[in-house]
């Protein structure tokens, strides 16, 4: 199993950067935080879970993007942050908190952990944060310096932009002294990475051997950012901002959320900021003696139609639009059954037609239709089942869940749709409805109460995944008198 979850789960997205609008790879990682809190709310109860998602709202990223549109900093990030609000409400989103890092609860205990780096000394004696001159390149775009064995033709490759020239005194974070600890950590999976490949990934990093990172910036380069109290001249990096925001959203170090929920038991997030969360964050937290968390987890980076996704290509997907197009729960169904959590790979938005008539329309719509007619039409609604509760409804979608395969589970799901139908297909209900034979009559009463149990379990395991659906269904087939629903569930288009 992947999660390994008792009493309590705290489950956390990355927060993303309000340079842009949120778009489908916010939405992945965001969707996949939302099934596994609202599994979990079912398995340990709705007060053990909390789940965590916000936005990363300084540093020189959000501050060019403020100024290219004429406006405040401030102001830029109130509208971009109540976009990512605004598009995790339309998807049904059921996060707990959404903090942002100019919030000033955010703001106060980053200055709090700042000061108390300054403070403290590594496992080998030296001091956790010393000055430094530095010169090098640094890549907005991915808010990080650079090297330049990593660009290509002179470009970061992630961005297609030359990185700028810095030369500053910033404050560092002796790392070395901490790699041996994290590594060994990593090795043993105290702190564990999945999947194993980027587990190895990172082990491979930390042979080749990471320099120590920069903790603040020259405020005279980037002004849009938190200050650090023992030097006027330097304001916090926005690595070290944002990351705090795992424990500065429970209220760090006192609070009754941070002494319920810390250590996170699962933190997600795509490959492109691996190494400042399986590196850098846990250095950050052994510095504080702060326990680890237990799994981050990576996903894969998806292309678009074989495509990066990029403004210039025109090819970004907008959850809205799918939303507006498909409804929420719809929308969370195409996405997490087209991609497969650990691999890179492709979502192809032109298949999402057909995906939407092919699995739900003539799927799961038309079987809910299908069954509940025919219980209308041969047995006037009425039907015994009995022991509803007490089926088994075991078919393999929690252990999936657990293990972050989400496709799948959804293909578990689907699978059982479509036996069903075969099923009806091959009972020939019609028929046996037909006849005045009373064997007959008892095989279609069985018949169709077993449809009702698929019915049941198909809803059941549906619930973290379209929990409104899954309501709707239970609704209807739960009735003392059952009717085919008066408008099919999924509309044609
Ligand atoms: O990196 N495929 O924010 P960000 C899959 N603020 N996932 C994708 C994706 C894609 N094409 N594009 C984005 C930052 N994501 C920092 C994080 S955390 C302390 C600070 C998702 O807005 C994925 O989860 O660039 C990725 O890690 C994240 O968005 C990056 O979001």
């Amino acid at each position: 199993m992947v999660t390994k979850v008792k009493n309590k789960f705290y489950i956390t997205t990355p927060i993303y950067y309000v340079n842009d609008q949120p778009h489908i790879g916010h939405a992945y990682t965001t969707i996949v935080a939302d099934v596994l809190a609202r599994y979990y709310r079912q398995k340990i109860g709705k007060e053990n879970v909390y789940f965590l998602t916000g936005t990363d709202e300084h540093g020189a990223k959000v501050a060019e993007s403020a100024a290219l549109k004429n406006i405040s900093p401030q102001k830029f990030t109130d509208q971009i942050s109540q976009q990512f609000k605004d598009a995790w409400q339309n998807l049904a989103i059921t996060n707990d908190d959404f903090i942002r890092t100019t919030e000033s609860r955010h703001q106060k205990i980053v200055v709090n952990i700042l000061n108390k780096l300054k403070a403290v000394k590594t496992p080998a004696g030296n001091e956790v944060l010393y000055e430094t001159d530095y010169e090098g390149l640094y890549c907005v775009g991915c808010e990080k310096f650079i090297l330049e064995s990593e660009l290509v033709d002179g470009k970061c490759p992630d961005h297609n932009k030359e990185p700028e020239q810095v030369k500053e005194k910033n404050w560092f974070f002796k790392l070395a002294d901490y790699l041996s600890i994290i590594q060994q950590k990593i090795e043993s999976d105290e702190l564990t990475i999945y999947p194993k490949a980027r587990k190895n990934e990172v082990l491979g990093l930390i042979k080749q051997g990471i320099p120590d990172f920069s903790i603040s910036r020259s405020k005279k380069s980037v002004p849009w950012g938190i200050d650090l109290l023992w030097d006027k001249n330097q304001k916090a990096y926005v690595w070290v901002d944002a990351l705090s925001n795992y424990i500065t959203a429970l209220d760090y170090p006192k609070g009754k959320l941070y002494q319920k929920f810390w250590p996170a038991d699962i933190q997600l997030m795509a490959v492109d900021i691996l190494k400042f969360h399986t590196l850098y964050w846990p250095a950050i937290l052994l510095a504080l003696d702060i326990p680890l968390p237990k799994i981050l987890a990576i996903h894969g980076f998806f292309t678009i139609n074989g495509q990066k996704m990029s403004k210039s290509l025109g090819n970004v997907v907008h959850p809205d639009e799918l939303v507006k197009e498909y409804g929420a729960e719809v929308t969370k169904y195409l996405i997490l059954s087209q991609f497969s959590f650990g691999s890179e790979s492709d979502i192809k938005v032109e298949e999402f037609p057909n995906k939407y008539n092919a699995d739900l329309v003539n799927g799961l719509g038309n079987l809910v239709n299908r069954i509940t007619k025919m219980v209308e039409e041969y047995l006037k609604g009425k039907i015994k089942i009995d022991d509803l509760e007490n089926i088994s409804l075991k078919i393999g979608t929690e252990e999936m869940i657990e293990q972050l395969n989400f496709k799948e589970a959804l293909f578990k799901i689907w699978a059982r749709i479509q036996d069903c139908d075969t099923a009806i297909d091959q009972d020939k209900p019609w028929i046996l409805a037909k006849s005045k034979n009373i064997k007959d009559q008892e095989k279609l009463k069985s018949v169709l109460g077993k449809y009702i149990k698929d019915l049941y379990i198909i809803s059941i395991n549906l619930k973290p995944f379209m929990s409104e659906t899954a309501a709707k269904i239970l609704k209807i087939i739960t009735a003392s008198k059952i009717k085919k629903p008066a408008t099919p569930l999924f509309p044609r288009k």
